[in-house]
Protein backbone atom coordinates (compact mmCIF):
# COMPACT_ATOMS: atom_id res chain seq x y z
CA UNK A 1 0.00 0.00 0.00
CA UNK A 2 1.46 3.26 -0.74
CA UNK A 3 1.59 6.17 1.63
CA UNK A 4 -1.11 8.44 -0.03
CA UNK A 5 -3.11 5.34 -0.50
CA UNK A 6 -4.09 4.92 2.60
CA UNK A 7 -7.87 4.04 4.32
CA UNK A 8 -10.80 2.28 5.09
CA UNK A 9 -12.64 1.23 1.90
CA UNK A 10 -15.52 0.46 3.89
CA UNK A 11 -15.75 3.87 5.28
CA UNK A 12 -14.86 5.96 2.41
CA UNK A 13 -17.53 4.39 0.46
CA UNK A 14 -20.34 5.03 2.92
CA UNK A 15 -18.88 8.51 3.15
CA UNK A 16 -18.79 7.77 7.30
CA UNK A 17 -15.45 8.32 8.51
CA UNK A 18 -14.44 5.69 11.83
CA UNK A 19 -13.63 8.57 14.09
CA UNK A 20 -14.86 12.17 14.01
CA UNK A 21 -11.41 13.59 15.26
CA UNK A 22 -7.50 11.79 14.82
CA UNK A 23 -4.88 13.36 17.21
CA UNK A 24 -1.47 12.92 16.34
CA UNK A 25 0.54 13.20 19.65
CA UNK A 26 0.10 12.31 23.45
CA UNK A 27 1.91 15.05 24.91
CA UNK A 28 0.38 18.19 26.94
CA UNK A 29 -1.34 19.24 23.36
CA UNK A 30 -3.03 15.58 22.68
CA UNK A 31 -4.04 14.23 25.95
CA UNK A 32 -6.17 18.06 26.24
CA UNK A 33 -7.44 17.66 22.75
CA UNK A 34 -8.67 14.18 23.60
CA UNK A 35 -10.04 15.68 26.90
CA UNK A 36 -12.14 17.81 25.28
CA UNK A 37 -12.99 16.24 22.77
CA UNK A 38 -14.67 13.46 24.64
CA UNK A 39 -16.54 16.84 26.43
CA UNK A 40 -18.09 17.32 23.04
CA UNK A 41 -19.44 13.67 22.55
CA UNK A 42 -16.82 13.60 19.51
CA UNK A 43 -15.30 9.70 19.22
CA UNK A 44 -11.14 10.28 18.60
CA UNK A 45 -8.30 8.54 18.71
CA UNK A 46 -4.90 9.55 19.61
CA UNK A 47 -1.70 8.02 17.92
CA UNK A 48 1.63 8.43 19.66
CA UNK A 49 4.72 7.31 18.57
CA UNK A 50 6.24 6.62 22.46
CA UNK A 51 4.94 3.85 24.70
CA UNK A 52 3.87 6.64 26.99
CA UNK A 53 2.08 10.19 27.01
CA UNK A 54 4.58 13.26 27.98
CA UNK A 55 5.33 14.11 24.15
CA UNK A 56 8.97 16.55 25.09
CA UNK A 57 8.98 14.76 28.37
CA UNK A 58 8.92 11.55 26.97
CA UNK A 59 11.73 12.08 24.87
CA UNK A 60 13.99 13.92 26.58
CA UNK A 61 15.45 12.26 29.29
CA UNK A 62 18.80 13.59 29.06
CA UNK A 63 20.61 14.09 32.70
CA UNK A 64 20.03 17.28 34.05
CA UNK A 65 16.79 17.93 31.74
CA UNK A 66 14.12 20.23 33.69
CA UNK A 67 11.65 23.24 32.30
CA UNK A 68 13.01 26.12 32.08
CA UNK A 69 9.32 28.02 32.89
CA UNK A 70 8.58 27.97 36.48
CA UNK A 71 6.38 24.61 37.59
CA UNK A 72 3.49 27.02 38.67
CA UNK A 73 3.25 28.58 35.54
CA UNK A 74 4.37 25.09 33.62
CA UNK A 75 0.79 23.16 34.12
CA UNK A 76 -2.08 22.79 32.77
CA UNK A 77 -5.35 25.18 34.02
CA UNK A 78 -8.28 23.35 32.47
CA UNK A 79 -8.60 21.94 35.82
CA UNK A 80 -8.98 23.71 39.00
CA UNK A 81 -9.08 20.64 41.20
CA UNK A 82 -6.28 19.47 39.11
CA UNK A 83 -3.90 22.60 39.77
CA UNK A 84 -4.75 22.52 43.41
CA UNK A 85 -4.10 18.84 44.30
CA UNK A 86 -0.83 18.69 42.02
CA UNK A 87 2.65 19.63 44.37
CA UNK A 88 5.56 20.36 42.43
CA UNK A 89 8.85 19.83 44.51
CA UNK A 90 11.36 22.14 42.65
CA UNK A 91 11.00 25.84 41.69
CA UNK A 92 11.89 24.91 38.08
CA UNK A 93 10.34 20.92 37.68
CA UNK A 94 12.72 18.34 36.79
CA UNK A 95 11.86 16.25 33.78
CA UNK A 96 10.82 12.93 35.86
CA UNK A 97 8.60 15.00 37.76
CA UNK A 98 6.71 16.84 34.60
CA UNK A 99 6.37 13.05 33.18
CA UNK A 100 4.85 12.26 36.59
CA UNK A 101 2.40 15.12 36.18
CA UNK A 102 1.83 13.85 32.76
CA UNK A 103 1.07 10.58 33.66
CA UNK A 104 -1.13 11.77 36.84
CA UNK A 105 -2.95 13.33 33.89
CA UNK A 106 -3.47 10.90 31.90
CA UNK A 107 -4.30 8.85 34.71
CA UNK A 108 -7.09 11.11 36.27
CA UNK A 109 -9.00 11.52 33.21
CA UNK A 110 -8.50 8.45 32.08
CA UNK A 111 -7.12 9.14 28.86
CA UNK A 112 -5.02 5.88 27.96
CA UNK A 113 -7.94 3.55 26.81
CA UNK A 114 -8.25 6.32 23.67
CA UNK A 115 -3.98 6.47 22.92
CA UNK A 116 -2.76 4.27 20.62
CA UNK A 117 1.11 3.55 21.34
CA UNK A 118 4.03 2.77 19.67
CA UNK A 119 2.48 3.93 16.75
CA UNK A 120 3.91 6.61 14.22
CA UNK A 121 1.65 8.33 11.45
CA UNK A 122 3.30 7.78 8.19
CA UNK A 123 0.40 9.79 6.05
CA UNK A 124 -2.50 11.77 6.20
CA UNK A 125 -4.73 12.45 3.35
CA UNK A 126 -7.74 13.67 2.59
CA UNK A 127 -10.40 11.88 0.32
CA UNK A 128 -12.30 14.59 -1.09
CA UNK A 129 -15.36 12.32 -1.96
CA UNK A 130 -15.84 10.85 1.94
CA UNK A 131 -14.32 14.25 3.03
CA UNK A 132 -12.58 12.08 5.82
CA UNK A 133 -8.90 12.12 6.72
CA UNK A 134 -7.26 8.88 5.92
CA UNK A 135 -4.34 8.17 8.62
CA UNK A 136 -1.58 5.71 7.75
CA UNK A 137 0.46 4.52 10.06
CA UNK A 138 3.49 2.64 10.79
CA UNK A 139 1.97 -0.75 12.20
CA UNK A 140 0.04 -0.97 8.36
CA UNK A 141 -2.93 0.02 10.11
CA UNK A 142 -4.95 2.69 8.70
CA UNK A 143 -8.13 5.27 10.08
CA UNK A 144 -10.36 7.56 8.68
CA UNK A 145 -11.47 11.15 10.56
CA UNK A 146 -13.81 13.80 9.65
CA UNK A 147 -10.56 15.91 11.61
CA UNK A 148 -7.16 15.80 12.23
CA UNK A 149 -5.37 17.00 14.67
CA UNK A 150 -1.66 17.59 14.52
CA UNK A 151 -0.59 17.21 18.10
CA UNK A 152 2.94 16.93 17.18
CA UNK A 153 5.08 19.80 19.03
CA UNK A 154 7.48 22.31 18.27
CA UNK A 155 10.71 20.68 19.08
CA UNK A 156 10.00 16.57 18.08
CA UNK A 157 11.87 15.95 15.84
CA UNK A 158 15.83 15.86 16.38
CA UNK A 159 18.82 17.06 14.49
CA UNK A 160 21.75 14.54 13.98
CA UNK A 161 24.24 16.35 11.62
CA UNK A 162 25.34 14.32 8.77
CA UNK A 163 28.65 13.77 10.53
CA UNK A 164 31.04 11.91 7.99
CA UNK A 165 31.84 8.82 9.80
CA UNK A 166 29.00 8.66 12.12
CA UNK A 167 28.58 5.45 11.84
CA UNK A 168 31.78 4.07 12.49
CA UNK A 169 31.90 5.04 15.77
CA UNK A 170 33.00 2.00 18.35
CA UNK A 171 31.62 3.58 21.33
CA UNK A 172 28.05 4.59 22.61
CA UNK A 173 25.98 7.67 20.94
CA UNK A 174 23.09 9.49 22.53
CA UNK A 175 20.89 12.44 21.65
CA UNK A 176 19.69 14.58 23.74
CA UNK A 177 15.93 14.90 22.52
CA UNK A 178 15.81 10.75 22.18
CA UNK A 179 17.59 9.56 25.13
CA UNK A 180 17.77 6.04 26.30
CA UNK A 181 14.70 4.98 28.90
CA UNK A 182 17.48 3.35 31.18
CA UNK A 183 20.07 4.58 33.24
CA UNK A 184 23.43 6.00 31.89
CA UNK A 185 26.24 5.92 33.56
CA UNK A 186 29.10 7.91 32.69
CA UNK A 187 31.27 7.33 35.57
CA UNK A 188 34.97 6.31 34.17
CA UNK A 189 34.32 7.58 30.70
CA UNK A 190 35.39 9.98 28.39
CA UNK A 191 32.62 11.82 26.88
CA UNK A 192 31.99 14.00 24.25
CA UNK A 193 29.42 16.48 23.56
CA UNK A 194 28.61 17.94 20.70
CA UNK A 195 26.78 21.50 20.74
CA UNK A 196 26.10 24.08 23.46
CA UNK A 197 22.35 24.78 23.38
CA UNK A 198 19.62 24.98 26.09
CA UNK A 199 19.92 20.70 26.12
CA UNK A 200 23.92 20.66 26.37
CA UNK A 201 23.87 23.59 28.53
CA UNK A 202 21.69 21.45 30.99
CA UNK A 203 23.11 18.09 30.84
CA UNK A 204 27.13 19.00 30.92
CA UNK A 205 27.45 20.41 34.54
CA UNK A 206 25.79 16.77 35.49
CA UNK A 207 28.06 14.47 32.90
CA UNK A 208 31.01 16.34 34.53
CA UNK A 209 30.36 15.59 38.00
CA UNK A 210 30.63 11.93 36.51
CA UNK A 211 32.61 11.62 33.46
CA UNK A 212 36.46 10.96 33.84
CA UNK A 213 36.89 13.64 31.28
CA UNK A 214 34.25 15.78 29.41
CA UNK A 215 34.83 17.11 26.15
CA UNK A 216 32.91 19.93 24.68
CA UNK A 217 32.58 21.37 21.18
CA UNK A 218 31.29 24.64 20.89
CA UNK A 219 30.65 25.48 17.69
CA UNK A 220 28.54 28.77 18.81
CA UNK A 221 28.81 30.30 22.65
CA UNK A 222 25.40 31.23 23.86
CA UNK A 223 23.70 33.09 26.71
CA UNK A 224 22.74 31.32 29.83
CA UNK A 225 21.25 32.79 32.78
CA UNK A 226 21.62 31.02 36.24
CA UNK A 227 17.91 29.15 37.50
CA UNK A 228 18.40 29.59 41.05
CA UNK A 229 16.69 26.13 41.22
CA UNK A 230 15.90 24.48 44.33
CA UNK A 231 12.68 22.83 46.20
CA UNK A 232 9.66 24.89 45.59
CA UNK A 233 8.57 27.60 48.76
CA UNK A 234 5.43 26.09 50.16
CA UNK A 235 4.36 30.00 51.50
CA UNK A 236 4.96 30.88 47.61
CA UNK A 237 3.25 27.46 46.63
CA UNK A 238 0.13 28.48 49.07
CA UNK A 239 -0.13 32.08 47.42
CA UNK A 240 0.14 30.90 44.14
CA UNK A 241 -2.62 28.24 45.00
CA UNK A 242 -4.98 30.86 46.85
CA UNK A 243 -4.98 32.77 43.63
CA UNK A 244 -4.26 30.29 41.16
CA UNK A 245 -7.23 32.03 38.30
CA UNK A 246 -5.49 35.66 38.78
CA UNK A 247 -2.39 34.20 38.13
CA UNK A 248 -3.16 32.71 34.99
CA UNK A 249 -5.30 36.19 34.07
CA UNK A 250 -2.23 37.71 34.45
CA UNK A 251 -0.33 35.38 32.58
CA UNK A 252 -2.36 35.97 30.17
CA UNK A 253 -1.76 39.74 29.28
CA UNK A 254 2.02 38.80 28.93
CA UNK A 255 3.61 39.00 25.68
CA UNK A 256 5.42 35.37 26.81
CA UNK A 257 2.35 33.99 28.27
CA UNK A 258 4.22 34.17 31.70
CA UNK A 259 3.19 35.60 35.03
CA UNK A 260 5.93 37.97 35.70
CA UNK A 261 6.89 41.89 36.51
CA UNK A 262 8.75 43.19 33.26
CA UNK A 263 10.53 46.93 33.39
CA UNK A 264 8.59 48.69 30.40
CA UNK A 265 11.56 51.36 30.73
CA UNK A 266 14.71 51.34 27.92
CA UNK A 267 17.55 50.17 28.81
CA UNK A 268 18.73 53.62 27.25
CA UNK A 269 17.53 55.72 29.87
CA UNK A 270 19.19 53.96 32.67
CA UNK A 271 22.40 55.08 34.58
CA UNK A 272 25.30 52.82 34.30
CA UNK A 273 24.52 52.34 38.25
CA UNK A 274 20.98 51.84 37.82
CA UNK A 275 21.31 49.45 35.03
CA UNK A 276 23.73 47.44 36.86
CA UNK A 277 21.46 47.32 39.98
CA UNK A 278 18.79 46.05 37.74
CA UNK A 279 20.96 43.36 35.89
CA UNK A 280 22.09 42.18 38.94
CA UNK A 281 18.93 42.09 40.77
CA UNK A 282 17.60 39.92 37.24
CA UNK A 283 20.17 37.83 37.40
CA UNK A 284 19.96 36.93 41.40
CA UNK A 285 16.27 36.15 41.19
CA UNK A 286 17.25 33.71 37.89
CA UNK A 287 15.54 32.66 34.57
CA UNK A 288 14.19 33.52 31.27
CA UNK A 289 12.81 37.08 33.21
CA UNK A 290 15.87 38.35 33.13
CA UNK A 291 14.96 39.52 29.33
CA UNK A 292 12.79 41.56 31.11
CA UNK A 293 15.25 44.00 32.93
CA UNK A 294 14.18 46.38 30.13
CA UNK A 295 11.48 46.81 27.46
CA UNK A 296 13.85 47.55 24.90
CA UNK A 297 16.08 44.44 24.84
CA UNK A 298 14.54 42.73 21.79
CA UNK A 299 14.37 45.89 20.17
CA UNK A 300 17.22 47.94 20.17
CA UNK A 301 20.57 46.45 19.35
CA UNK A 302 22.27 49.28 21.46
CA UNK A 303 20.01 48.76 24.40
CA UNK A 304 20.58 44.35 24.48
CA UNK A 305 24.43 45.37 23.94
CA UNK A 306 24.16 46.09 28.05
CA UNK A 307 22.33 43.23 28.98
CA UNK A 308 24.98 41.11 26.84
CA UNK A 309 27.51 43.13 28.46
CA UNK A 310 26.44 42.40 31.88
CA UNK A 311 26.21 38.39 30.77
CA UNK A 312 29.81 39.02 29.47
CA UNK A 313 30.94 40.45 32.23
CA UNK A 314 29.54 37.41 34.63
CA UNK A 315 31.36 34.67 32.31
CA UNK A 316 34.42 36.27 32.96
CA UNK A 317 34.21 36.60 36.88
CA UNK A 318 32.78 32.72 36.79
CA UNK A 319 35.50 31.24 34.80
CA UNK A 320 38.69 31.25 36.17
CA UNK A 321 40.75 30.78 32.96
CA UNK A 322 40.30 34.02 30.86
CA UNK A 323 40.94 32.25 27.36
CA UNK A 324 38.35 29.71 27.96
CA UNK A 325 35.80 32.71 29.39
CA UNK A 326 36.43 34.58 26.32
CA UNK A 327 35.45 31.86 23.83
CA UNK A 328 32.23 31.13 26.05
CA UNK A 329 31.57 34.23 25.74
CA UNK A 330 28.89 35.14 23.09
CA UNK A 331 29.08 38.05 20.31
CA UNK A 332 25.89 37.79 19.17
CA UNK A 333 22.17 39.54 20.50
CA UNK A 334 21.17 37.97 23.85
CA UNK A 335 17.64 36.68 23.46
CA UNK A 336 18.00 36.28 20.29
CA UNK A 337 18.37 32.56 20.38
CA UNK A 338 16.45 31.23 23.19
CA UNK A 339 18.07 32.28 26.40
CA UNK A 340 19.51 29.23 28.00
CA UNK A 341 18.72 28.68 31.71
CA UNK A 342 21.23 26.93 34.19
CA UNK A 343 22.58 25.56 37.02
CA UNK A 344 25.98 25.78 37.45
CA UNK A 345 26.88 26.20 33.88
CA UNK A 346 29.74 28.57 33.13
CA UNK A 347 31.35 27.25 36.75
CA UNK A 348 31.75 23.64 34.83
CA UNK A 349 34.45 24.72 32.62
CA UNK A 350 36.97 25.16 36.08
CA UNK A 351 36.90 21.56 36.36
CA UNK A 352 40.03 19.78 35.45
CA UNK A 353 38.43 17.43 34.02
CA UNK A 354 36.50 19.57 31.53
CA UNK A 355 37.88 21.00 28.36
CA UNK A 356 36.73 23.18 25.30
CA UNK A 357 37.10 22.67 21.93
CA UNK A 358 35.71 25.39 19.88
CA UNK A 359 34.79 24.42 16.40
CA UNK A 360 33.76 27.79 15.07
CA UNK A 361 36.40 28.39 12.64
CA UNK A 362 37.16 24.85 11.96
CA UNK A 363 34.35 22.17 11.99
CA UNK A 364 34.22 19.03 13.15
CA UNK A 365 35.88 17.22 10.29
CA UNK A 366 34.31 13.41 11.34
CA UNK A 367 33.66 11.45 13.21
CA UNK A 368 36.07 8.21 14.04
CA UNK A 369 35.95 4.88 15.18
CA UNK A 370 37.41 6.41 18.36
CA UNK A 371 36.09 9.68 18.61
CA UNK A 372 35.24 12.87 16.99
CA UNK A 373 38.22 14.35 14.08
CA UNK A 374 38.88 18.33 14.40
CA UNK A 375 41.41 19.81 12.38
CA UNK A 376 43.57 17.03 11.88
CA UNK A 377 43.14 16.26 15.74
CA UNK A 378 41.45 12.90 17.01
CA UNK A 379 39.66 13.26 20.61
CA UNK A 380 38.98 9.92 22.17
CA UNK A 381 35.86 8.92 23.61
CA UNK A 382 34.11 6.23 25.16
CA UNK A 383 30.56 8.19 24.16
CA UNK A 384 29.54 10.73 22.28
CA UNK A 385 26.26 12.65 23.14
CA UNK A 386 24.60 14.58 20.29
CA UNK A 387 23.10 18.17 22.04
CA UNK A 388 22.58 19.06 18.62
CA UNK A 389 18.85 20.07 18.60
CA UNK A 390 16.16 19.76 16.38
CA UNK A 391 14.32 20.57 13.16
CA UNK A 392 11.87 22.33 15.02
CA UNK A 393 7.96 23.59 13.85
CA UNK A 394 7.75 21.91 10.81
CA UNK A 395 10.23 18.85 11.07
CA UNK A 396 7.70 16.77 12.18
CA UNK A 397 4.96 17.56 10.31
CA UNK A 398 6.97 17.33 6.82
CA UNK A 399 8.11 13.78 7.96
CA UNK A 400 4.46 12.71 7.26
CA UNK A 401 3.28 12.91 4.05
CA UNK A 402 0.35 14.91 4.17
CA UNK A 403 -2.30 15.75 0.94
CA UNK A 404 -4.92 18.02 1.38
CA UNK A 405 -7.12 19.02 -1.52
CA UNK A 406 -6.29 17.59 -5.21
CA UNK A 407 -3.44 15.50 -3.80
CA UNK A 408 -1.73 18.54 -2.70
CA UNK A 409 1.12 17.86 -0.06
CA UNK A 410 2.54 19.99 2.61
CA UNK A 411 5.93 19.68 1.68
CA UNK A 412 5.13 21.31 -1.71
CA UNK A 413 3.69 23.85 -0.21
CA UNK A 414 5.75 24.56 2.55
CA UNK A 415 9.17 24.26 0.02
CA UNK A 416 9.55 27.87 0.52
CA UNK A 417 8.20 28.26 4.48
CA UNK A 418 5.49 27.21 6.51
CA UNK A 419 2.16 28.86 5.48
CA UNK A 420 -0.54 28.74 8.24
CA UNK A 421 -3.87 31.05 8.97
CA UNK A 422 -3.06 31.59 12.44
CA UNK A 423 -0.67 28.99 13.04
CA UNK A 424 -4.14 26.57 13.08
CA UNK A 425 -4.73 25.57 10.23
CA UNK A 426 -3.68 25.78 6.46
CA UNK A 427 -5.46 26.49 3.22
CA UNK A 428 -5.85 23.56 1.03
CA UNK A 429 -5.59 21.42 3.83
CA UNK A 430 -9.53 21.49 5.14
CA UNK A 431 -10.44 19.97 8.23
CA UNK A 432 -6.92 19.73 9.67
CA UNK A 433 -5.49 21.99 12.66
CA UNK A 434 -2.05 22.24 13.97
CA UNK A 435 -1.45 22.99 18.12
CA UNK A 436 1.11 25.94 18.23
CA UNK A 437 2.05 25.49 14.51
CA UNK A 438 4.60 28.05 12.78
CA UNK A 439 2.68 31.56 12.57
CA UNK A 440 1.60 31.11 16.28
CA UNK A 441 3.37 32.39 19.29
CA UNK A 442 3.95 28.73 20.73
CA UNK A 443 7.84 28.42 21.44
CA UNK A 444 7.80 32.08 22.19
CA UNK A 445 5.38 31.83 24.89
CA UNK A 446 4.41 29.60 28.01
CA UNK A 447 3.84 26.12 25.99
CA UNK A 448 1.03 25.32 28.48
CA UNK A 449 -1.06 28.23 28.21
CA UNK A 450 -0.54 28.45 24.15
CA UNK A 451 -1.49 24.37 24.14
CA UNK A 452 -5.16 25.36 25.93
CA UNK A 453 -5.59 28.40 23.94
CA UNK A 454 -5.59 26.64 20.66
CA UNK A 455 -6.98 23.60 21.55
CA UNK A 456 -9.75 25.28 23.76
CA UNK A 457 -10.20 27.24 20.36
CA UNK A 458 -10.50 23.73 17.77
CA UNK A 459 -12.74 22.59 20.16
CA UNK A 460 -14.93 25.66 20.11
CA UNK A 461 -14.78 26.00 16.11
CA UNK A 462 -15.88 21.84 16.04
CA UNK A 463 -18.85 22.70 18.62
CA UNK A 464 -19.91 25.63 16.47
CA UNK A 465 -20.05 23.34 13.48
CA UNK A 466 -21.87 21.21 15.05
CA UNK A 467 -24.43 23.09 16.15
CA UNK A 468 -24.29 25.15 12.58
CA UNK A 469 -24.75 22.21 10.60
CA UNK A 470 -20.84 22.24 9.10
CA UNK A 471 -18.60 19.01 8.56
CA UNK A 472 -15.80 21.27 6.57
CA UNK A 473 -13.59 24.32 7.38
CA UNK A 474 -11.20 25.48 5.18
CA UNK A 475 -9.28 28.40 5.58
CA UNK A 476 -9.13 30.77 2.47
CA UNK A 477 -5.68 31.37 0.78
CA UNK A 478 -6.30 35.04 0.87
CA UNK A 479 -6.65 35.00 4.86
CA UNK A 480 -3.68 32.61 4.84
CA UNK A 481 -1.71 35.00 2.79
CA UNK A 482 -2.58 38.05 4.89
CA UNK A 483 -1.70 35.92 8.17
CA UNK A 484 1.95 34.89 7.09
CA UNK A 485 2.53 38.59 5.89
CA UNK A 486 1.57 39.92 9.24
CA UNK A 487 4.12 37.16 11.01
CA UNK A 488 6.40 37.89 8.58
CA UNK A 489 6.54 41.86 9.16
CA UNK A 490 5.78 41.37 12.96
CA UNK A 491 9.20 39.04 12.83
CA UNK A 492 11.23 42.32 11.44
CA UNK A 493 10.47 44.56 14.13
CA UNK A 494 12.12 42.52 16.62
CA UNK A 495 15.78 41.56 16.98
CA UNK A 496 15.13 37.72 17.21
CA UNK A 497 14.39 37.74 13.44
CA UNK A 498 18.45 38.97 12.96
CA UNK A 499 20.62 35.64 13.66
CA UNK A 500 21.17 32.02 12.72
CA UNK A 501 18.19 30.22 15.24
CA UNK A 502 16.14 27.46 15.07
CA UNK A 503 13.67 29.82 15.19
CA UNK A 504 14.60 31.06 11.39
CA UNK A 505 15.43 26.97 10.28
CA UNK A 506 19.09 28.00 10.14
CA UNK A 507 20.25 24.87 11.88
CA UNK A 508 19.09 22.87 9.17
CA UNK A 509 20.71 22.45 6.21
CA UNK A 510 18.32 23.60 2.81
CA UNK A 511 15.72 24.63 5.36
CA UNK A 512 13.87 28.13 4.13
CA UNK A 513 14.66 30.69 6.40
CA UNK A 514 11.34 32.06 7.33
CA UNK A 515 10.87 32.78 11.07
CA UNK A 516 8.26 30.40 12.18
CA UNK A 517 6.23 31.37 15.33
CA UNK A 518 4.79 34.77 15.57
CA UNK A 519 6.39 37.38 17.58
CA UNK A 520 2.68 39.69 18.07
CA UNK A 521 2.68 38.09 21.69
CA UNK A 522 0.20 35.88 23.35
CA UNK A 523 -2.60 38.61 23.89
CA UNK A 524 -2.51 39.84 20.67
CA UNK A 525 -2.69 36.61 18.65
CA UNK A 526 -5.55 35.51 21.56
CA UNK A 527 -7.69 38.57 20.46
CA UNK A 528 -7.09 37.84 17.07
CA UNK A 529 -8.38 34.77 17.66
CA UNK A 530 -10.88 35.68 19.49
CA UNK A 531 -12.00 37.76 16.76
CA UNK A 532 -11.85 35.43 13.81
CA UNK A 533 -14.16 33.18 15.84
CA UNK A 534 -16.84 35.62 17.21
CA UNK A 535 -17.10 36.91 13.61
CA UNK A 536 -18.48 33.53 12.47
CA UNK A 537 -15.26 32.22 11.78
CA UNK A 538 -13.95 34.81 9.20
CA UNK A 539 -11.18 34.09 7.09
CA UNK A 540 -12.89 30.39 6.93
CA UNK A 541 -14.63 28.62 4.62
CA UNK A 542 -17.36 26.16 5.92
CA UNK A 543 -19.91 24.07 4.49
O1 LIG B 1 19.18 22.54 20.55
P1 LIG B 1 19.82 23.89 19.95
P2 LIG B 1 18.79 22.22 22.06
N1 LIG B 1 28.68 20.99 14.62
O2 LIG B 1 19.44 23.90 18.51
C1 LIG B 1 25.13 22.74 17.82
C2 LIG B 1 14.19 23.88 24.00
N2 LIG B 1 14.76 23.33 25.21
O3 LIG B 1 18.27 20.81 22.07
O4 LIG B 1 24.48 27.27 17.58
C3 LIG B 1 28.79 21.54 15.83
O5 LIG B 1 19.49 25.08 20.75
C4 LIG B 1 24.55 24.10 17.67
O6 LIG B 1 25.54 25.01 17.28
P3 LIG B 1 25.10 26.40 16.51
C5 LIG B 1 14.60 25.34 23.90
O7 LIG B 1 13.58 26.06 23.29
C6 LIG B 1 14.29 23.80 26.38
O8 LIG B 1 19.85 22.54 22.98
O9 LIG B 1 24.09 26.01 15.47
N3 LIG B 1 27.76 21.95 16.57
C7 LIG B 1 24.01 24.32 19.07
O10 LIG B 1 24.99 24.71 19.96
C8 LIG B 1 15.82 25.22 23.04
O11 LIG B 1 16.18 26.41 22.38
C9 LIG B 1 14.83 23.35 27.54
O12 LIG B 1 26.34 26.92 15.96
C10 LIG B 1 26.55 21.79 16.05
C11 LIG B 1 23.52 22.92 19.44
O13 LIG B 1 24.18 22.01 18.59
C12 LIG B 1 15.43 24.12 22.09
O14 LIG B 1 14.73 23.20 22.90
C13 LIG B 1 15.85 22.44 27.54
C14 LIG B 1 26.34 21.20 14.79
C15 LIG B 1 22.03 22.75 19.25
O15 LIG B 1 21.37 23.64 20.10
C16 LIG B 1 16.57 23.42 21.41
O16 LIG B 1 17.61 23.20 22.35
C17 LIG B 1 16.30 21.96 26.33
C18 LIG B 1 27.48 20.80 14.07
N4 LIG B 1 27.36 20.27 12.85
C19 LIG B 1 15.75 22.41 25.16
N5 LIG B 1 25.01 21.16 14.56
C20 LIG B 1 14.31 23.90 28.79
O17 LIG B 1 13.15 24.06 28.99
C21 LIG B 1 24.41 21.70 15.64
N6 LIG B 1 25.34 22.08 16.54
C22 LIG B 1 15.29 24.30 29.76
Amino acid sequence: MSEADVGTAEAVAKGNCDFDLIIVGAGFAGMYMLYRARGLGLSARVIEAGSDVGGTWYWNRYPGARCDVESMQYSYQFDDKLQQEWNWSERYAPQPEILSYAQHVAERFDLRRDIQFNTRVQAAVFDEQSSCWRIGTSDGGSHTARFCVMATGCLSSTNLPDFKGLDSFQGDTYHTGQWPHEDVDFNGKRVGVIGTGSSAIQSIPIIARQAEHLTVFQRTPNYTVPAHNGPIDQDYVARVKAEYPAMRARAKTMISGLDFEPNMASALDASAEEMQAQYEAKWAYGGIPFLGAYGDLLLSEKANDTAADFVRGKIREIVDDPEIAELLSPGNVIGCKRLCVDTDYWATYNRDNVSLVDVSGTPIERITPAGVQVDGREYAFDAIVFATGFDAMTGTLLKMDIRGLDGQSLREKWAEGPKTYLGLSIAGFPNLFTVTGPGSPSVLTNMLPSIEQHVDWISDCLAYMRSHGHDRISPSTEAEAEWVNHVSQTADLSLRSTCSSWYVGANIPGKPRVFMPYMGGFPAYVDKCDAVSANGYQGFALS
